[in-house]
């Protein structure tokens, strides 16, 4: 159904989607939310005519569309099944989460191709946008660069009311789609107000759509949500520009909210002659009184098929009320992947995609080389041989990355494998995670570590994919994250606090101090089911330390692997990054007394190693360059005291930086930073104890 002329049959099915949505908003307000079984009531009165056109015109098998919490009309017209629609609120097993996200956040894997898959949504406002601006250029790269026909004329669909335009991810998707050419619709449903905000507080003059009529690359189609004749007009044109391959579109229609913004809202903000007017504009009443003027169904068939709808609601949600709870045994299953167990969306392992061989032994040969020609040649290997890697960020392409990882791999691999990015972190995270659900394996740099700021919002949410869509959906990638203090510190290019990624859920951690390990942990990362933040030093990136021959083009090392670098009966030294050098040069002169462990990976982190060593010395210092408290030394000395105490002969000590920023003269980077010699008298103070 691409057209703006639906025949018979279509405007039927529209009106069952509708009255279906209806009774579910019905239900739920005088049933469900009274009953306490639903707690978070989001009616799409008002928004669901058109929502309904549009969705059934996403039936390419290659579409992909977001949400919000507003858009169930449109997901029922996907496909949903209404049981799982109606369970899902009362987070009742089974359906789109088990349970464990919000209901009306939802998704649809739409496994069997029938039509679009729905991206798995996200509480926060914006958030929905930057994923799909990825879905559209993997639109896109299947097409043009792994010649997969399949894709031409899909189309990458986001939705959000007019206030969601105000975000930054708005914002982010609009300037990758629009300056790429890319196939996405953007679908805007607007209604006046942000819960009790109205439009002329997002934007000047209230109206976002006019003040973007001087974008370019971007067709805007304009009009009115609620119109038997005009709605569908609007959106198969707004549709059908993006099927062509003509660019990105966006098609706001003016829709009334029929009630609060939530069942709690009481709407005491909107002028009372504005509800009224909105109730005016109902489309419910609209496309009754033109079904029965096109002969298509008269008022007695609306009747019956009204209450038909309402009877099979019943009786979904009596199926759902049925359902068992969710299995509390289960609670902590799908942080990360399960080899066993396979998510149905989103990267390379849900596709069985074959790797080459690899190998647990490293291969050193040839001279050594530092930490950033070995992450390059890794990066090359990885690139050459799987065509599903892509490497971007800012300043990545021609230039190579301002550090200099990427020399030459735009030359080499082309601009679709390897290029530049927009300056906007949440676009540049929020892209990779739409290439990932579309099962390619996006390699993104963020510039510094602190710059990663910018996109907490979609690291957050990529990282807690799995869990939140029990197992169905993930995001696996390689984020490459330089940072920590170079030849000086400074709080915007130096910080380390890594630790944020361990707090979060869903993220692995690596932390490589030397080339050999930074070619291990990429290649086993760039191979691997789940997200990974792979930090690398820039202080160890040319360290003379650091270099190491190349271990080999199969050599990976598994995470959660540490590395003995020295062994000692009476202290375990516990660090990673930076600070192994420091600690491997603070150890000589207590050879044999000593043990340094490089964790190497901090999420997963090799608690085995580190337990079975202090259980031998009775004594753990740990050093790192990342702020003291809470650092992650914290977290390994709270497991020390736990799992250990009486084999402990001594405090477990900390050695890390003050609970500052990264300073930028070097006396005051020294003073900060462990250094070897404060280092070596903390070993002595703890071994003499
Ligand atoms: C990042 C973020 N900030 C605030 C909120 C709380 N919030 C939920 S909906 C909403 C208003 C959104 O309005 P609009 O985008 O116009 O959609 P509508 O509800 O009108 O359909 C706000 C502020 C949120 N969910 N996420």
């Amino acid at each position: 159904m691409n057209t703006d002329t639906l025949n018979s049959d279509q405007w039927q099915k529209v009106a069952k989607l509708l009255l279906t949505s209806r009774a579910v908003d019905d239900i739920e307000e005088q049933v469900l939310v009274p009953e306490k079984r639903v707690f978070n009531q989001f009616s799409s009165r008002g928004h669901d005519f058109a929502q309904i056109l549009l969705g059934l015109m996403m039936n390419h098998p290659k579409d992909a569309a977001t949400g919000y919490y507003r858009s169930r009309p449109f997901v029922l017209s996907l496909g949903l099944d209404l049981e799982e629609a109606v369970a899902a609120p009362m987070a009742k097993s089974g359906s789109y989460s088990d349970g464990r996200d919000i209901g009306v956040v939802c998704n649809y894997p739409n496994l069997e191709n029938k039509g679009a898959m729905l991206f798995p949504m996200c509480g926060g406002v914006g958030a929905q946008y930057s994923p799909i601006s990825g879905w559209a250029q993997s639109i896109t790269y299947h097409l043009n660069e792994l010649k997969d026909e399949s894709y031409r004329g899909a189309v990458a669909l986001s939705m959000g009311g007019d206030s969601s335009m105000s975000t930054s991810g708005f914002w982010a998707a609009l300037n990758i789609s629009t300056t790429n050419n890319l196939p996405h619709l953007f679908y805007i449903e607007d209604n006046g107000y942000g819960i009790s905000v109205p439009q002329e507080v997002q934007t000047p003059g209230g109206d976002q759509v006019a003040n973007l009529s001087a974008y370019k690359n971007l067709l805007i189609v304009d009009g009115d949500g609620t119109d038997p004749l005009e709605t569908p007009a609007l959106i198969a044109k707004a549709v059908n520009h993006v099927r062509s391959g003509k660019g990105t579109c966006l098609l706001r229609l003016k829709v009334p909210r029929l009630c609060g913004h939530t069942f709690q809202d009481t709407q005491t903000y909107k002028p009372a002659h504005l509800i009224d007017e909105d109730q005016a504009r109902d489309p419910e009443p609209k496309l009754k009184e033109y079904l029965n003027s096109q002969g298509i169904m008269d008022d007695l068939a609306w009747q019956a098929l009204s209450q038909a709808c309402t009877l099979e609601v019943a009786a979904a949600v009596e199926k759902a009320k049925n359902r068992p709870e969710p299995n509390p045994d289960t609670l902590t299953d799908h942080v990360f992947a399960d080899s066993a167990n396979v998510q149905l969306r989103g990267g390379l392992h849900a596709q069985g995609h074959k790797f080459p061989e690899h190998t647990l032994i490293s291969k050193p040969s040839g001279p050594r080389q530092n930490m950033l020609a070995a992450i390059r040649k890794t990066l090359d290997f990885e690139l050459s041989n799987n065509p599903k890697v892509l490497v971007f960020g800012e300043d990545v392409g021609p230039k190579g990355g301002v550090h200099g990882a990427t020399l030459e791999l735009h030359n080499k691999h082309g601009q679709n494998r390897v290029f530049d990015t927009s300056l906007s972190e949440e676009g540049i995270i929020g892209r990779s995670i739409g290439l990932a659900l579309s099962g390619l394996m996006p390699v993104p740099e963020i510039q510094f570590r602190k710059y990663a700021e910018p996109a907490a919002e979609q690291l957050s949410d990529a990282g807690i994919m799995r869990w939140r869509t029990n197992n169905q959906f993930a995001a696996p990638m390689v984020v490459r994250l330089p940072g920590g203090y170079a030849r000086r510190g400074d709080p915007w290019h130096s910080m380390s606090d890594e630790v944020e990624w361990i707090h979060k859920v869903g993220w692995q951690v690596a932390m490589p101090s030397n080339a050999e390990d930074a070619v291990g942990l990429l290649r086993y990362a760039l191979r691997d089911n789940n997200p990974t933040i792979f930090f690398e030093h820039r202080a160890l990136l040319d360290n003379p330390w650091s270099r190491r021959p190349y271990p080999g083009d199969d050599y990976v090392i598994e995470f959660g692997v540490a590395k003995h670098l020295t062994q000692g009966n009476d202290l375990t030294i516990v660090t990673w990054g930076a600070m192994v050098e420091r600690c491997e040069n603070a150890a000589v002169d207590f050879e044999g007394q000593v043990e340094v462990i490089d964790l190497r990976t901090l999420q997963p982190w090799d608690k085995d190693a580190v337990l079975n060593s202090v259980t031998k010395t009775g004594k753990c210092l740990i050093v790192h360059e990342d702020n003291k408290t809470a650092g992650f030394g914290a977290e390994i000395a709270a497991c020390l005291t736990e799992e250990l105490f009486f084999e402990l002969d001594a405090p477990v000590k900390r050695l890390a930086s003050p609970d500052i920023p990264s300073a930028h003269n070097i006396h005051l980077l020294e003073r900060a930073l462990p250094s070897v010699e404060r280092i070596k008298s903390n070993i002595a103070e703890l071994i003499a104890l």
